[in-house]
């Protein structure tokens, strides 16, 4: 497939503004009536966590896509060409001196501006990725398969979490079908499940979250994961992944909350049985198997009738299956969900 290696405009970035972005990330959080904790259960809750939020802002900090040594051979993939089937509609994409500042992923820190210098050094080279249960035949894959084997594209896509915020986002990847075709899943198989790393050493989230039942875990129906939109991902803004987002690679599943999108993957799993997922089994009132963007089916804490844009700090609408309906078409149609 022909790249074509024109650096896209929001490569060139305007220069970071460290203490503005971090003063304003943390202004959503508070109108959001987040604490830093907001996803977790009442009862993980630690008193006192919001405190977390307001350390100093780190003057030094600036932008870096953390690529590390891990991805940067695959450095010659990006940016990779852009699929102009996916738009943004009425939104413009969030810079990524925002994006890449502001992100849940709990087995560095809950403090969402503290996880990019958590993750700044980790290493994801070797990585292994164990494929089992329902499948033709039970593989390893690497690095090279992940990045290599499949032509990559990039997409805007929208992203929404539970917690009310929401950003635009360029993600490189191929759809997930493409990797599940190549896997070969027995017809017997009705949903895939994919955990996340495990490593209580250089995981500071995992070795001081004891309460969390690590490593995270997540899944979907087979059918979901074989639509179209439902995506791995493996570089952002034009460059290989950085770990905040999820290196080396990650799903991106845009019409439902965040927390179906794992990040940071080491296995995937076939299965007949719906498996259970980390924040359904943590709190199933709050956060269900399917959790599609539904509007009018409200977070027992909160309305999901609106959102809030990281980068705008615009509020908004929210849309059904946060605007991808149409791409859904019928996949929920007469289906509990
Ligand atoms: N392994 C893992 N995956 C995860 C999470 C996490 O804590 N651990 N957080 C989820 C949530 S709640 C959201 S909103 C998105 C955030 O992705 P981002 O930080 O790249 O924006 O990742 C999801 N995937
Ligand atoms: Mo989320």
């Amino acid at each position: 497939m022909a790249h074509i290696r024109i650096p896209p405009a929001w490569l060139i970035r305007e220069p970071a503004t460290p203490e503005s972005t971090f003063l304003n990330r943390r202004q959503v959080v508070k109108a959001l009536g987040l604490g830093s904790v907001a996803l977790a259960t009442p009862a993980l809750a630690r008193p006192g966590a919001e405190g977390e939020s307001t350390d100093a802002p780190n003057e030094t900090a600036a932008v870096s896509p953390n690529v590390g040594p891990a991805v940067k051979r695959f450095g010659d993939k990006f940016p990779a060409r852009r699929n102009n089937g996916f738009e943004l509609g009425d939104r413009s994409l969030t810079p990524e001196s925002i994006s890449a500042q502001f992100n849940n992923f709990y087995e560095f820190t809950t403090t969402k501006d503290k996880v990019w210098e958590l993750a700044q050094d980790y290493d994801v080279d070797p990585w292994k990725v164990e494929v089992k249960g329902l499948v033709k035949q039970p593989r390893t894959l690497d690095l090279d398969d992940i990045f290599g084997r499949f032509p990559l594209e990039e997409r805007l896509y929208r992203f929404r979490c539970v917690e009310r915020w929401s950003m635009q986002v360029p993600w490189t990847g191929y759809p997930l079908r493409t990797l599940i075709d190549y896997l070969e899943p027995l017809p017997s198989a009705k949903y895939v499940r994919f955990v996340s790393l495990l490593d209580e050493q250089g995981l500071p989230g995992q070795r001081n979250q004891k309460q969390y039942p690590w490593p995270y875990y997540e899944a979907l129906r087979l059918d979901e994961a074989r639509n179209d939109l439902a995506f791995v991902v493996v570089g952002s803004y034009g460059h290989a992944l950085p770990m905040q987002h999820g290196a080396p690679w990650r799903i991106a599943c845009p019409w439902k909350y965040g927390y179906k999108s794992p990040k940071s993957i080491v296995e995937i799993e076939f299965t007949d049985q719906r498996p259970g997922t980390f924040w359904n089994d943590l709190q199933d009132e709050e956060y269900g198997f399917f959790s599609n963007v539904e509007p009018h089916k409200p977070h027992p804490r909160w309305s999901q009738k609106w959102e809030q844009d990281i980068g705008t700090e615009e509020t908004r609408d929210t849309l059904l299956y946060n605007g991808y309906a149409d791409l859904i078409g019928s996949m929920y149609t007469g289906k509990e969900t």
